[in-house]
């Protein structure tokens, strides 16, 4: 290793770039992922564009490894740290300033859950397409949302899950807005790898979303049917 020449990213083309981002993010290098996304936005790439095929394309790799055994929390956990640097620079890029507000979404991962990369990818986002968003954190028990949603008065909740033992929970949320009269309030979103729309059917919710551009295609929808009725 120590013969290697080291690399200069500046120097590598678009393409090795993104393939030396995934390597940096799969050994967790925060500095060199933040410094890879800058060189792209120098290269004119969109901050969407370096979001998801430089930070998400390289974390699909650390999942699958991660899936099998080949890597283990604590090299994930400093991927994820890696990827939040990349993300800090992209987020006041993707959120247009001025925008006007189209609504207002509280979104947070469910009780038992600290996985908070997807869920802020779609805050990001969100709030990018001119929705305020609240961000709850993580492992939020359902007091936590309702006393969120009474605060905020959102047009939108949203909820993630990661894991196939946290996601039920999701329903104890919603069951519980059911039982205080409060579920036609509000549009609910959720989403997370291990869901699925019809999972998202059965537990009550509007509607459930593979990622983030969709959250906010589906929000948007959402929302114009809110107004639509509103004013009819
Ligand atoms: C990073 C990671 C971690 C990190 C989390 C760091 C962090 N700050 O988030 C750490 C190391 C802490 C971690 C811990 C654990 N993890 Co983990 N982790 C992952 C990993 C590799 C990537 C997740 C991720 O960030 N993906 C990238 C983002 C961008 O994708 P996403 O989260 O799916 O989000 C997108 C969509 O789902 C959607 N979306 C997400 N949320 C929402 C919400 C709304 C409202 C909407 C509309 C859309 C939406 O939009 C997002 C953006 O496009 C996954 C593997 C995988 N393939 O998912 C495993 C994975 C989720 N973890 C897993 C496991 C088992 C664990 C642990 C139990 C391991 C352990 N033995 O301790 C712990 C659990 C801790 C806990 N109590 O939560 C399993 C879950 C298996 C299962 N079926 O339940 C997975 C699938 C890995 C695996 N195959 O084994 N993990």
């Amino acid at each position: 290793m120590s013969d290697e020449e080291e690399i200069i990213l500046s120097e590598l083309n678009d393409e090795e770039l993104v393939d030396q981002m995934f390597d940096d993010l799969y050994d967790g290098l925060k500095e060199e992922i933040e410094e890879g996304v800058n060189i792209l936005l120098e290269r004119g790439w969109s901050p969407y564009r370096i979001l998801t095929e430089a930070l998400v394309g390289g974390m699909t790799i650390v999942g699958h490894d991660f899936r099998d055994g080949i890597l283990f929390v604590p090299e994930v956990l400093l991927a994820a740290n890696a990827m939040k640097g990349g993300m800090a620079i992209l987020k006041p890029l993707l959120v247009e300033t001025g925008a006007p507000r189209v609504g207002k979404m509280v979104i947070g991962t469910v009780k038992g859950d600290i996985h908070d990369i997807g869920k802020n990818l779609v805050g990001m986002m969100m709030e990018g397409a001119g929705f305020e968003v609240v961000d709850l954190g993580i492992n939020n028990a359902v007091e936590s949302y309702l006393d969120a949603l009474e605060s905020e008065q959102p047009d939108i909740l949203g909820m993630s899950a990661l894991l196939t033992t946290t996601m039920p929970y999701m329903k104890v949320v919603i069951d519980t807005l059911v039982e205080k009269g409060l579920r036609d309030d509000y549009i609910v979103l959720v989403g997370g790898a291990p869901l699925n729309e019809e999972f998202g059917k059965a537990i009550g919710a509007d509607a459930y979303c593979r990622d983030a551009a969709v959250a906010v295609e589906t929000a948007k929808e959402f929302m114009g049917r809110k107004h639509n009725a509103l004013s009819a």
